[in-house]
């Protein structure tokens, strides 16, 4: 990653005024990375780094280390959405809607209701923009590594156009990988792991955004019902990691809380 202080000191240059001092490079102090012989302690085989792999881990260090993050759990119940779903599912099996297209038309309505997560700071930190467009990001597991295809326009587009879109692109994205125009232009990322597990996690900001939802796997909850017994909830946790210097925590968790409701009321959604 020694790419990393490049990139930071022009970041830092960029951010001077004209004949102020720039500030130190973030990163540019840190020990060097540790050179060790592996194969001093026991056997061992070296493959090397993928060209995407290379690309995007030297995107995700400069988030990480340029963005102050925080990120903020909850759940939404999802029992109505699930049985929706599900018989939408039944009545239409030509396109199969999973949770994930309902989450990206609850993240654009959430969008809306709080403009500054649609938003991104300009390249010398000065300026807050604002986006009146709707184009979320994707995160897709491939063999290539992590690729982040761009679903645009949709607030404009039901639930059945983007599971088929969503389809289409994640294949292209596992077969053919993506071009820079395909990855271009996000407002907001979702990175869904709920088709393979987990309770929670923290994923990292798609720079120039300023915030990203993480979804885990599904679990049942109890919780008490009406008549003073016990009913189950289907709850989908959240995870959203959000730029500290544009989001403060009662907004993001507002913003949580905010696309819990909408995904309570699945039709709405649906388009
Ligand atoms: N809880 C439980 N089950 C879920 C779920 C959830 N939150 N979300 C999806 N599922 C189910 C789906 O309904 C589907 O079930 P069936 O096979 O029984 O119909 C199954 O999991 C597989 O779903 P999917 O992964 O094919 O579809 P998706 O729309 O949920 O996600 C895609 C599509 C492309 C985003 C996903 O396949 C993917 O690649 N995710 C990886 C993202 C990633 O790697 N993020 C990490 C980034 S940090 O390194």
């Amino acid at each position: 990653m020694n790419v990393e202080p490049i990139a930071n000191r022009q970041q830092a240059d960029a951010n001077a005024g004209p004949g102020e001092p720039a500030p130190p490079a973030i990163g540019a102090n840190l020990p060097p990375w540790p050179q060790v012989d592996f194969a001093e302690y026991g056997e061992i085989e070296v493959k090397p780094v993928s060209r995407i792999q290379k690309l995007t881990g030297a995107f995700l260090s400069r988030n990480w280390l340029t963005i102050p993050h925080v990120t903020h759990h909850d759940d939404a119940d999802i029992t109505t959405l699930e049985s929706y779903r599900k018989a939408r599912n039944e009545a239409n099996a030509a396109v199969k809607l999973t949770p994930l297209v309902f989450l990206i038309k609850a993240v654009v309505r959430a969008l809306r209701e709080f403009p500054q997560f649609n938003a991104s700071l300009d390249g010398n930190g000065k300026n807050l923009v604002l986006k009146k467009y709707f184009h979320i990001g994707v995160a897709v597991d491939t063999r290539f590594g992590l690729l982040v295809p761009v679903l645009r326009d949709c607030d404009k587009k039901s639930v059945e156009d983007l599971a088929a879109e969503l389809a289409a692109i994640s294949l292209k994205a596992r077969e053919k990988g993506l071009s820079m125009a395909e990855m271009s232009g996000g407002c907001f990322s979702i990175s869904s792991l709920g088709g393979f597990g987990g309770t929670g996690f923290t994923p990292i900001v798609n720079a120039p955004e300023v915030a990203i939802l993480g979804v885990t796997k599904t679990r049942l909850a109890a919780a008490p019902a009406e008549d003073g017994g016990v009913s189950w909830r289907k709850m989908l946790p959240l995870s959203l990691s959000y730029d500290h210097r544009v989001i403060n925590g009662a907004d993001a968790a507002r913003f949580t809380a905010f696309i819990g409701t909408a995904l309570a009321d699945p039709q709405a959604l649906a388009g």
